[in-house]
């Protein structure tokens, strides 16, 4: 009886474990900042999670350092800055853009939605306006990557 209970509980510890092998493989590990007073960062944190990212978060007073440290341009700054595959996403960029990012791989340092577009995700309060999501380089070219419209 002894024997079988071990089993039991040595099959259910492999199962447990093959389940988190498997949230591994599918979800792509990214490291988001972001000061502490920030509320619209965390609900972007909740969007990329459920899109299939596990986010590192790791709250920061300095976010102007973090911006320097990953090139973002003064004009494309917005508020969380997150690193991903060694790409720079800056602000509230929609998670399918980063997998089209993480597909497509361009020569880029990352990509940005600039200031704080109403209705991008995270950013639902209600209006919602139309905006880009530009990709940057290290020589300081910006281009649209993505244009999106406002919801109705
Ligand atoms: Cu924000």
């Amino acid at each position: 009886m002894k024997v079988l209970k071990l089993l039991l509980s040595a099959l259910l510890l492999a199962g447990c474990t093959s389940i988190q092998a498997e949230n591994a493989a599918t979800d792509t590990e990214m490291t988001v900042y972001r000061s502490p007073t920030c509320s619209c960062c965390g609900k972007w944190i909740e969007h990329v999670k459920s899109n299939h990212f596990a986010v590192k978060d790791i709250v920061s007073s300095d976010m102007d350092a973090i911006k320097e440290k990953y090139g973002i341009p003064d004009k494309l700054a917005s508020c969380h800055t997150a690193i991903v595959d060694g790409y720079v996403i800056e602000g509230h960029v929609p998670a399918a853009d980063i997998q089209k990012l993480l597909t497509s791989k361009p020569n880029v340092v990352g990509l940005s939605a600039p200031g704080m577009p109403m209705g991008s995700p995270g950013m639902e309060m209600g209006g919602s306006q139309d905006y880009d999501v530009v990709s940057f380089d290290k020589d300081g070219k910006v281009q649209v990557f993505s244009a999106h419209k406002a919801s109705q």
